[in-house]
């Protein structure tokens, strides 16, 4: 690493420095070429499909709740105006989802990922994450493709709050992995040191499921 200005930064903390030693977001995979937009076996829509488990939890912001728990060094759990008093952030992302159909230009508002984990800061041994829903979905995926740039935990698109068909009030939106591993209605989020196999992974989808390579099914 080269010299950095050593201005006094809140955000810097322990978690974030190990990352950048260890290169953890060095992984590629967020500036692609423009010709390699679109992955191998999609098609562009222009609507945006709803995809669930057919049950569409109505959380009230009063009983919402988020929590981040496992390896971490300070535990959370969020009200709905404490996740609101954190700092906003936008994101532009594309959405590709599993049965073939992909979205671009997507604006999200929301918390990012990194932020929170700064709050939170993991443990040197954590390396997934499993979310769970409120639907009782889960899904897993490592820690650092979580906390990618890109990732955000969203409560607005397109300038409106999150309807809940699309999971709303929040949702995770991991854009550079196929759209299952964005939890909807999302409800807890575990540090865990060995990859566990959420609700789509334990049927026969990627434990991964990076779009560029196709990785659909668990056989991939
Ligand atoms: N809680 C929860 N999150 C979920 C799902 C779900 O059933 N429950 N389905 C996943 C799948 S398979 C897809 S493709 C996307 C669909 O999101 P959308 O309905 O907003 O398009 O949400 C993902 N997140
Ligand atoms: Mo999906």
């Amino acid at each position: 690493m080269t010299d950095r200005p050593s201005t006094p930064d809140s955000k810097l903390t322990l978690s974030k420095r190990k990352w950048a030693a260890e290169g953890k977001f060095l992984t590629g995979r967020i500036s692609r070429p423009e010709t390699e937009r679109l992955p191998p076996g999609q098609h562009l829509v222009k609507n945006w499909p709803v995809l669930d488990l057919g049950q569409q939890p109505q959380i009230s912001e009063d009983s919402w709740k988020l929590e981040v728990r496992g390896l971490v060094e300070t535990p959370l759990a969020l009200t709905w105006s404490a996740f609101q008093a954190l700092e906003q952030c936008s994101r532009l992302s594309d959405i590709h989802c599993v049965t073939t159909w992909s979205r671009y230009d997507n604006r999200w508002e929301g918390v990012s990922t990194r932020d929170l984990l700064d709050m939170v800061m993991p443990k040197s041994e954590a390396n997934y994450v499993m979310l769970t829903s409120y639907d009782g979905y889960t899904t897993n995926l490592p820690l650092s493709d979580f906390a990618v740039e890109d990732a955000i935990l969203a409560t607005a698109w397109e300038g409106q709050p999150l309807t809940r068909d699309h999971g709303g009030p929040m949702r995770l939106v991991v854009p550079h992995l196929y759209f299952w591993k964005s939890a909807k209605w999302l409800n807890r989020i575990e540090l865990i040191s060995a990859d566990k196999a959420g609700f789509w992974e334990k049927n026969g989808y990627h434990m991964y499921g990076d779009p560029w390579r196709e990785q659909r099914y668990s056989d991939d």
